[in-house]
């Protein structure tokens, strides 16, 4: 297991690389060009600026999250090409400065959703939270003219700034189905696996979080069946799953740690932490121990350690704590304490391996 910690760039994220490296047993930063918006070509200076960085602190930069898709790719449009060309370039130049692993995600309009994104715990932290009756059966037309009329309202994802897109979004994908995005996503991988395969990168699709429709959109990296789909429709190493327990595992149909046994040599990225999931199907973040969340994490480590994993694994978020003002779900410590718990777990199965 190589551990690694995302980083949203200098100036852009409150923490620093020296913060980073002090975290034990961190080796790289997992990093994107955020203000490049999707579809266009990524910029070689811009890419060896970030890698100049990162090595100036010791670490590496070998897993990028993410490279977006272009909206036209996933509805399957004709000016798809075009953009797919550009991620194509993207990927022969990250490779050229030593990048192994690149993770995207295939979700339309929106990536991660939540309905509230500093809810208090019990011990007074605060957590990412999805609250269902504020998304689901909700006409997303209705919403847009809500939140125009009512300035006070505000949902993640559905900043003022964003609601023409939205509105233009919602209509492209009227009629869009499941079926559909599956086949823009075959004709995508198409493309770009075998670029991949040529430069010893692995692309990581990320699953949808949550796993599943949201304001009537399609959505398809949820389950176990759709990912075994996924990894045929170009079956190739390089064509790869970043492994999200937090956000397979918020569908409690969901085993991940059967997932990983499944699929442990088609997983070049892990992502690891809890959800605690109420009964009504809401969710909540929570610390990464298993006890305090419904996901086992003890037993998705272990099913990692089984599998002699060798590909790079991340704390994903965590809570806010210690009055820490940070991203949503990105704080410093709460991570740093995430990868002590999996470095606790990991190293106890290492010693009972030596000794077996
Ligand atoms: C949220 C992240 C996601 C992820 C993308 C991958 O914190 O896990 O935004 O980076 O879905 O493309």
């Amino acid at each position: 297991m190589r551990m690694v910690f995302r980083w949203f760039g200098e100036g852009n994220d409150h923490i620093s690389l020296r913060d980073v490296k002090q975290i034990p047993g961190v080796e790289g930063i997992v990093w994107s060009l955020h203000d490049v918006p999707a579809g266009d070509e990524w910029s070689l200076k811009q890419i060896q600026d970030v890698k100049q960085q990162a090595t100036d602190h010791g670490l590496h930069i070998e897993v990028v999250e993410s490279v977006n898709v272009h909206e036209d790719i996933k509805l399957g449009l004709s000016t798809r090409d075009r953009y797919i060309e550009n991620y194509i370039k993207t990927i022969e130049k990250l490779a050229s400065v030593g990048v192994k692993v690149i993770c995207y995600n295939f979700m339309p309009i929106f990536d991660w959703l939540r309905t509230d994104l500093a809810k208090e715990l019990e011990d007074g932290s605060t957590a990412l939270f999805y609250e269902g009756s504020k998304i689901h059966d909700i006409d997303p037309m209705e919403l847009v003219k809500q939140i125009s009329e009512n300035s006070e309202m505000t949902m993640p994802g559905w900043e003022p700034e964003r609601l023409a897109d939205l509105t233009k979004l919602f209509e492209a994908y009227r009629g869009v189905t499941e079926e559909d995005l599956m086949n823009n996503l075959q004709y995508f991988l198409e493309k770009i696996i075998p670029v991949a395969e040529e430069h010893d990168i692995k692309m990581a699709i990320h699953p949808d979080d949550p796993p599943w429709s949201v304001f009537g959109l399609p959505r398809i990296v949820t389950n176990k069946e759709n990912l075994q789909r996924i990894l045929k429709l170009v079956d190739s190493p390089s064509n790869g799953l970043t492994l999200c327990s937090g956000s397979l595992g918020s569908n409690p149909s969901n085993n991940v740690a059967e997932m990983v046994r499944e699929f442990a040599d088609r997983i070049p990225f892990a992502h690891i932490r809890n959800v605690r999931i109420y009964e009504n199907g809401d969710f909540i973040e929570t610390s990464h121990r298993t006890e305090d969340g419904s996901i086992d994490i003890t037993d998705v480590v272990t099913a990692y350690h089984e599998n002699n994993f060798t590909g790079y694994a991340r704390p994903d978020h965590g809570r806010h704590i210690w009055d820490e003002k940070c991203r949503p779900g990105y704080g410093l410590y709460d991570r740093a304490l995430g990868i002590m718990y999996m470095w606790g777990i990991w190293d106890t199965l290492e010693k009972a391996k030596r000794e077996a």
